[in-house]
């Protein structure tokens, strides 16, 4: 069993209860054993900032999968919200799952990066890690907390 770590993200149509529903989802996957959620932020946009703002979270599941079966579940999860891949790199979407740890290895293969390559910049996937996992380490790039306290995390709202 892995300790695996999935960021949660939506910008378009109901997103509260898209990235609500989605982790109700991940938790019924046969080979997830628990799953412990971080509450839901509203977080501006990064990378391309002329678009609605995001709805993030983050849910650390124990899983039996390899990180290639979690991974194409996460994707029919995707595809089930109403995901439409137009190619768009951090265009809006109804729903973004990352794979951003799996246990501590480090992965790179065909759409599978782990860690996530852009963890230690983005505030809107640290804040909701650092609910739940302060502590861990991202390989290659240090402890939660800290790499939360280097990046700007002003404008990220921790919805009730
Ligand atoms: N996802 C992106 C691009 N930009 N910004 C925020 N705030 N939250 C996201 O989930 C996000 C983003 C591409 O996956
Ligand atoms: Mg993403
Ligand atoms: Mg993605």
């Amino acid at each position: 069993v892995t300790l695996a770590h999935i960021g949660l993200g939506s910008n378009l149509g109901d997103s509260r209860r898209i990235v609500a529903d989605a982790i109700d989802a991940l938790s019924a996957l046969p080979h997830v054993r628990s799953l412990h959620a971080s509450a839901l932020y509203e977080t501006p946009p990064w990378g391309v900032v002329d678009q609605p703002p995001f709805v993030n979270a983050v849910a650390q599941i124990e899983t039996a999968a390899t990180a290639r079966a979690l991974l194409d579940d996460m994707l029919a999860i995707e595809r089930a919200a109403g995901r439409v891949r137009d190619g768009s790199r951090w265009g809006p979407r109804a729903l973004d799952l990352d794979l951003l740890l799996y246990g501590g290895a480090i992965l790179s293969e065909p759409g599978l990066d782990v860690p996530h390559p852009r963890i230690a910049q983005r505030a809107f996937v640290l804040l909701p890690l650092a609910d739940i996992a302060p502590d861990i380490h991202v390989p290659g790039a240090g402890r939660v907390r800290d790499l939360l306290a280097r990046v700007d995390a002003d404008g990220c709202r921790r919805l009730a």
